[in-house]
């Protein structure tokens, strides 16, 4: 009765085969296939005359048009979507019996979907706003979907909640805005009237909110799940995704202004990364806890507003998942992919986090309506790589033709076939957990401190993103149009820190709040991003040219940069060749209106002999907006004396030199440095 099922990182990619269609080269048919002669003309009674209902292809070109589509995800709209592979660096046979998950090496596809939660299909890429990350393991015992976020807590701990905190941050339903934002006065009304919220409201207004690339954020599965063993034991588990080019984060300044330049920049970022083989890698890291220290915690670790400090429960290291290929076709894969917490092989299984297990209710019910019906699980992108049998049957867009009479079970006429299997067979158990209470609509007491590591995490950042949380929080409350709502935020922050609330009351026209401050003296610096990995691996840099430039400096600085593994775009005033004091020729991609500086993370100013006053003025303009949002500059001859000219020559994260080779290796430290923020601005 086994079928033999053998998975590899390709298994995907050949199911996916015989589903694309390559176009190129064919005749233009219907989709009945008949080929056709005319394809701008509809037919018409007369070269003036009107349109013939007989004209079958027109019809059916306009209807498949108005029909094309679909209900966007009632959150997590926008998205991105990439294949990989997961690869197992260690064993975790001692805690479960996921197949994927014992032997080092096994390695299995996947596909991964990032998103924004808040905004439309057509919003911005860095809104302030939690990222999605949601990835689906294609295993030989079935689909693990590990549907998580960027934050490792959320913001309310029951699932019932969830449509009146979604409600509260779409656009205001009398105005239909703002769109993709938290800053506004329904958003931070929730907030105030939830207070569970506190913890996740401290991720959501620090740096995590709008990263500067979806390849260097982290991901959590949030909720508490559980491993459950051959032998039947049962630990706790939660499940880290750590980027290798480590957490970086834009400033908010930068993030709002590159909404507008480039909308797309964080989803072309990864695109053209895994177009250019820098094929994005997070390792996955699991902590574990014992069932028998489930309480042995100052916080309950059902309740996901709570994270398990690293410090005290350590990540493990279990292996790594690397993006890459690029879908084929962005509808096909990334819109119609379907995830589902509930999608678990034996060895996974679930806690009552009472958020996980609504959870388990709502994928499939928002799938149904938005891929149109209960045959989804056949889209090519969602499909299993494994077999799969049972009795469910017909509904909208059934592909599988079933054959046999019996669709029943139990039945004698096919012998009960397709037949559960037993728990040896890999047939899935769920954990035999013993639950005893009274069926009762209430929160647990256990759950009712909701400041405690709201203030931990406060603890736990360095100065500067102290102070981008403070700012966000008066930008933010800024927008909010009703005092009442903001002087009820500034009184719940008071109970996390007071001073932070006493700075964010000053700026936002309240008063300072009558009670507060916290006694929590806990930090954990795996929280902070100045904790994270530096480096300067496949940052853009944008090089600045005029002609005359220096050709041997700038030679050499461009294959210096290369050869680290950044990618130097040269920008001009004009498109088109730009030629060097003697002679060489070096092509502008970009212009001073194509290539704002928020675009890149560093600029390199060489500039040319005799730069017009227009140019220098353009050039100072980078200069400036690249200084105030903390980013690496560099000059050598000619931009040299640009850099003067903006007096930023003596601050931090700013290379002047005269000697390429010099220019070079002080450069990319700073620019592996990202960000140099004791810089006077
Ligand atoms: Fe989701 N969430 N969610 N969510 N979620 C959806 O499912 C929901 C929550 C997350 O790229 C929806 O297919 C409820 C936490 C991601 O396709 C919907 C609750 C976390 C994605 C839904 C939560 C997530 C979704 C909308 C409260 C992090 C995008 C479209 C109990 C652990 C997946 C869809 C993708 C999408 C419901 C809270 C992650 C409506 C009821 C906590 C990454 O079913």
């Amino acid at each position: 009765m086994s079928e033999e099922n053998k998975v590899n990182e390709n298994s995907k990619n050949e199911q996916l085969e015989p589903f694309r269609s390559d176009d190129r080269d064919k005749h233009l048919t219907t989709n009945q296939g008949l080929k056709v002669s005319e394809d701008e003309f509809s037919l018409k009674a007369g070269s003036r005359g009107p349109t013939l209902m007989e004209d079958f292809h027109f019809r059916e070109k306009m209807t498949h048009f108005d029909h094309e589509r679909i209900p966007e995800r009632v959150v997590h709209a926008r998205g991105y979507g990439a294949h990989g592979e997961f690869e197992l660096y260690e064993s975790m046979k001692p805690y479960t019996k996921a197949k994927f998950l014992q032997q080092p090496g096994t390695k299995i596809p996947v596909f991964t979907r990032f998103s924004t939660v808040a905004g439309s299909k057509g919003s911005f890429d860095i809104p302030r706003d939690v990222r999605g990350f949601a990835t689906k393991f294609y295993t030989e015992e079935g689909n693990f979907d590990l549907v998580g976020n960027n934050m490792p807590v959320f913001f309310i701990q029951d699932a019932i909640k969830f449509p009146d905190f979604i409600h509260a941050v779409k656009p205001e339903p009398d105005t239909g805005y703002p769109q993709a934002a938290s800053a506004h006065d329904t958003f931070w009304d929730f907030i105030a009237n939830n207070q569970e919220s506190a913890h996740m409201v401290m991720w959501l207004m620090s740096d995590r909110a709008i990263p500067r690339s979806l390849r260097m954020m982290e991901g959590f599965g949030v909720h508490t799940f559980r491993f459950v063993n051959d032998e039947g034991k049962s630990h706790f588990v939660k499940f880290h995704w750590k980027p290798k080019l480590g957490i970086h984060s834009t400033v908010w300044d930068e993030a709002q202004k590159v909404n507008g330049k480039n909308p797309d920049f964080n989803r072309q970022d990864i695109h053209e990364s895994i177009e250019n083989g820098d094929y994005p890698e997070w390792e996955l890291g699991v902590q574990l806890v014992p069932e028998e220290d489930e309480f042995k915690f100052d916080f309950d670790i059902l309740d996901p507003t709570k994270l398990w400090p690293e410090e005290d429960v350590p990540v493990n290291i279990i292996g790594k998942m690397t993006l890459n290929r690029n879908v084929d076709n962005v509808f096909a894969e990334t819109e119609q992919v379907a995830f589902h917490p509930g999608s678990v092989v034996p060895g996974i299984d679930f806690s009552n986090d009472p958020l996980l297990q609504g959870r388990l209710f709502s994928y499939t019910d928002t799938q149904l309506i938005r891929l149109g019906g209960p045959n989804f699980h056949e889209l090519p992108i969602n499909r299993p790589v494994c077999p799969f049998h049972n009795n469910q049957r017909d509904g909208y867009g059934r592909q599988t033709i079933n054959v046999g009479k019996t669709s029943y079970h139990l039945n004698s006429i096919s012998s009960n076939m397709p037949s559960p299997a037993s728990v040896e067979e890999g047939g899935y158990e769920h954990y035999q957990e013993k639950v005893d209470g009274l069926k009762i609509q209430a929160r647990s007491e256990s759950f009712k401190d909701h400041f405690s590591q709201a203030t931990m995490f406060w603890n736990s950042m360095s100065d500067v993103e102290k102070q981008h949380i403070q700012e966000a929080f008066s930008f933010e409350l800024g927008m909010v149009n009703d005092r009442a709502i903001r002087q009820q935020v500034v009184d719940m922050i008071a109970h996390i820190h007071l001073e932070l609330a006493k700075e964010v009351a000053a700026n936002i026209g309240v008063r300072e709040p009558l009670t507060g401050g916290s006694n929590v003296t806990k930090s954990s610096p795996a929280l902070s991003q100045m904790n994270t990995v530096h480096k300067a691996d496949t940052l853009k840099i944008a090089v600045i040219l005029d002609e005359g430039f220096n050709d041997t400096e700038v030679e050499t600085a461009i294959q210096g940069l290369k050869k680290f593994h950044t990618y130097p775009t040269v920008i001009s005033s004009k498109l088109g060749k730009i030629k060097g004091e003697n002679g060489t020729e070096i092509e502008a991609v970009a212009t001073f209106d194509t290539g704002d500086p928020v675009l890149f993370d560093a600029l390199y100013v060489a500039g040319g002999k005799n730069s017009s006053n227009g140019f220098v003025k353009k050039v100072s303009y980078m200069v400036q907006e690249t200084f105030k949002h903390f980013k690496p500059i560099g000059a050598m001859g000619a931009g040299i004396e640009i850099l003067r000219k903006n007096g930023v020559t003596e601050e931090p994260g700013v290379i002047t030199e005269d000697k390429a080779e010099n220019f070079i290796t002080k450069y990319i430290d700073a620019v592996a440095a990202h960000r140099h923020w004791n810089r006077n601005v």
